[in-house]
């Protein structure tokens, strides 16, 4: 099989090219073949220079993930920088597209770097539970200075040749070819004899004392909370500052081997291919034809409306609202604008991108005007009644062919696909709130939904910026489906005995950014509670026993938007307070209920909370309801905040142990009959066998 590196002659100039679609990974292949051009070209005494480059989209995108796990194979990346970096002749990278991890790693230990005015330059290792561990962390602020290095290694984020160039982790941009720039680039380093610049010989500029460090550590403490690659990161940069260069190579290298060891980078690589293979429907061929969506209408602009209007309007697709009052359309719009107003103030578009998005979003009051759209997607009130009169009217006037959506978060869909003549073109598009910023949609196919139609939504997802998950029809599909069952125990331990702020603590503990309590307060207690009382109303046999939180929204209590909920809360201040008046509806509702409140332990509410949640996940794979466990993961991860360095609720449990959560649910199940504990099937099979649900 032929090298995927070759080395050829341009004069007196070699030019190392990679070929290694997608993205020029750095797999043991590139790696070996990176380095017999080298060696070839340093033995052509006619080649005095040498250009690396990537063929295809992009200059490598970093080491090839795919090996990780697997035992490692030479030659290894760090050596075979360091074999470029002592190259007797000048090396020059040359730079498109996304030059990433190892492959700006390679890119440092070349002399000189050349980028075309369209790169993107950057180390995200941090994002893979990582560190770049070719030599970034040694390399980098020796070029550009401690603090710049620790903006680009601790965030991850890639800059735009332009700003590399300014940090001087570039020495040129060109526009156009960029061979041809770099050539004559070569070019001008021969003719001017310019000399070798290994960045191993480079004393760090600026400022490199240890308070640095510290004050960084410091400024990320917050943000970073249970993480553990960025504290790493700071230690193998400040081992730069400290260390003669090659025991900072050894430092780095143990620091790397530590987190590439570590459960949290193992969680946060599932999640890497996991967000991808979800847009990758099991069953569903990758021929399907997809329908064009060049236009598009929402109907209803509340604030889920106008959310999804703007993910449509921020992609450049045209996008009508309907309301059935002015009053209404224009409180509507009146919010969008504020929304983009405020996003213009923090500098992330510009007051034209405002007033070019608002000129997408075209108010109608008449379902009339909806005849020429490809895509509907309907956002009003959560009743069946309200639905039907919606997909009525969207079945009149829709051209045929259109795909008619919608956002219900909890109602049936297939009920609502029979409220038309088209079933096949009717889904759910389940967005999460704040619509226009939360970036998980559950596509949620209906029985009749036709294999075009989710493959045109799948692909729609990713065009507007979300990630798209398939999913089945049942209550609450998978995401809240789940949440419901955690939300229930979590008020059966506060009936028990524990405090919500206790129950809270646990799971902010466990990584996520609120706890149960504090996410209703959040949400609103007012949603849940209608959502019972309907449940009440139409099914009493089984809906919801009324608990202690109905009667904090009959007192009023409905959450931070009343400042007052399961907690408390100051005049603009979300900071959850416990409050004595739930503790007094608490203890009177035990009262009621014959319950002696007992002292309940930490590790019982982490269980309860979340082998329900695992329990759940596994009957969800077993209905089909979600196809794999990934699709699971990735919908908690971008739906929910759960933490990506624990990679998802079924890779938690595989990291737990299936066996051990299997072995606790049935104990609970025993203990107290109650039907959500009952072992699903999958489980059971799963730790019978000792296996994973990832594995
Ligand atoms: N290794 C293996 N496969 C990769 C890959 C990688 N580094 N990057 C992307 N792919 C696959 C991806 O799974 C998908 O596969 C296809 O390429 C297209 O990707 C030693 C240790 C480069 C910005 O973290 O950020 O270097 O689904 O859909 O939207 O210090 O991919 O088609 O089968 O994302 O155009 C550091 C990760 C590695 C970069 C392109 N590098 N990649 O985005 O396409 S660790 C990264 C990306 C490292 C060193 C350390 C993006 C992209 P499939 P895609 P895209």
């Amino acid at each position: 099989m032929s090298s995927p590196v070759s080395l050829c002659r341009d004069n007196d100039i070699g030019v190392i090219r990679i070929h290694y679609p997608p993205v020029n990974a750095l797999g043991q292949g590139v790696r070996e073949g990176l380095q017999r051009c080298l060696q070839e070209a340093l033995a052509d005494d006619q080649i005095k220079a040498v250009i690396v480059t990537g063929e295809g989209k992009t200059f490598p995108a970093g080491a090839d993930i795919r090996e990780f796990g697997k035992p490692p194979q030479p030659p290894a990346l760090p050596d075979v920088i360091n074999e470029y970096e002592a190259s007797s002749k000048p090396v020059i990278a040359a730079i498109h597209g996304t030059a990433l991890g190892g492959g700006l790693e390679v890119a440092l230990g070349c002399d000189y770097r050349v980028a075309l005015d369209s790169a993107r330059l950057g180390l995200p290792e941090v994002k893979l539970g990582l560190l770049p561990g070719a030599g970034g962390t040694q390399r980098l602020p020796r070029l550009v200075g401690i603090e710049a290095a620790l903006d680009m290694i601790v965030g991850g984020n890639p800059v735009k040749a332009a700003a590399a160039k300014a940090l001087g982790l570039v020495d040129e941009v060109v526009s156009g070819d960029l061979l041809e720039g770099a050539l004559a680039f070569a070019r001008n380093v021969i003719d001017e004899k310019a000399p070798l610049r290994r960045l191993c010989d480079l004393p760090i500029p600026g400022d490199s004392g240890a308070d640095v460090f510290a004050r960084f550590e410091q400024s990320i403490a917050r943000r970073q909370r249970g993480f553990k690659a960025p504290f790493h990161c700071i230690k193998a940069v400040q081992a730069a500052a400290e260390l003669p260069f090659e025991q900072g190579l050894q430092r780095e290298r143990e620091l790397f081997v530590e987190l590439l060891l570590s459960p949290e980078s193992a969680a946060q690589r599932h999640v890497f291919f996991a967000e991808r293979e979800v847009a990758k429907v099991p069953g569903l061929d990758k021929d399907t034809p997809r329908r064009d969506i060049n236009t598009v209408a929402v109907i209803g602009a509340g604030t889920m409306g106008g959310g999804i209007a703007m993910n449509f309007a921020n992609a450049g697709i045209p996008v009508k609202m309907l309301e059935v009052k002015q009053e209404a359309l224009e409180k509507g719009l009146a919010v969008i604008r504020r929304n983009y107003e405020n996003t213009a103030k923090k500098g992330r578009i510009t007051a034209e991108q405002v007033e070019q998005r608002m000129a997408l979003i075209q108010p109608t009051l008449s379902y009339d005007e909806l005849g020429d759209v490809d895509l509907v997607i309907e956002a009003v009130f959560e009743n069946m009644d309200v639905k039907k009169a919606v997909f009525s009217e969207l079945d009149r006037v829709c051209k045929p062919g259109a795909i008619l959506a919608t956002n219900t978060s909890t109602l049936d869909v297939d009920r609502i696909a029979s409220f038309t003549q088209r079933p096949q073109d009717v889904m759910g598009m389940h967005f999460f709130s704040p619509a226009n910023v939360m970036k998980l949609l559950e596509n949620v196919r209906g029985e009749k939904t036709a294999d075009d139609v989710i493959a045109t939504v799948m692909d729609l997802s990713r065009r507007i910026g979300k990630v798209g998950v398939l999913v089945g029809v049942c209550h609450g599909f998978v995401g809240n489906r789940m949440l419901h069952k955690r939300q229930a125990e979590a008020i059966k331990l506060v009936n028990e005995g524990a405090s919500p702020q206790q129950v809270d603590k646990v799971l902010f503990d466990l990584g996520f950014p609120m706890g149960p309590f504090a996410m209703s307060d959040l949400a609103g207690m007012d949603v849940g509670y209608r959502i019972r009382e309907e449940l009440r109303k139409e099914d009493p046999a089984n809906a919801p026993a009324r608990n202690w939180t109905d009667e904090l929204v009959e007192a009023g209590r409905l959450g931070q938007k009343t400042q007052a909920g399961v907690f408390d809360y100051k005049e603009g201040d979300r900071t959850p307070v416990p409050s004595p008046d739930v503790d007094g509806i608490i203890e009177q509702y035990r009262s009621d209920n014959g319950i002696t409140p007992r002292a309940i332990s930490d590790q019982e509410i982490l269980e309860r909370c979340m082998y329900v949640m695992v329990n759940e996940g596994a009957k969800i794979l077993e209905e089909g309801i979600a196809a794999r466990p990934l699709d699971v993961d990735v919908i908690w991860i971008y739906g929910y905040g759960f933490p990506v360095y624990r990679g998802g609720v079924m890779f938690w449990a595989d990291q737990v142990g299936v066996k051990k959560i299997h072995d606790k649910i049935s104990e609970i199940y025993q203990q107290t009959g109650d039907p959500v504990w009952k072992p699903s099937a999958r489980l059971a099979e799963l730790a019978e066998q000792g296996k994973g649900f990832n594995r």
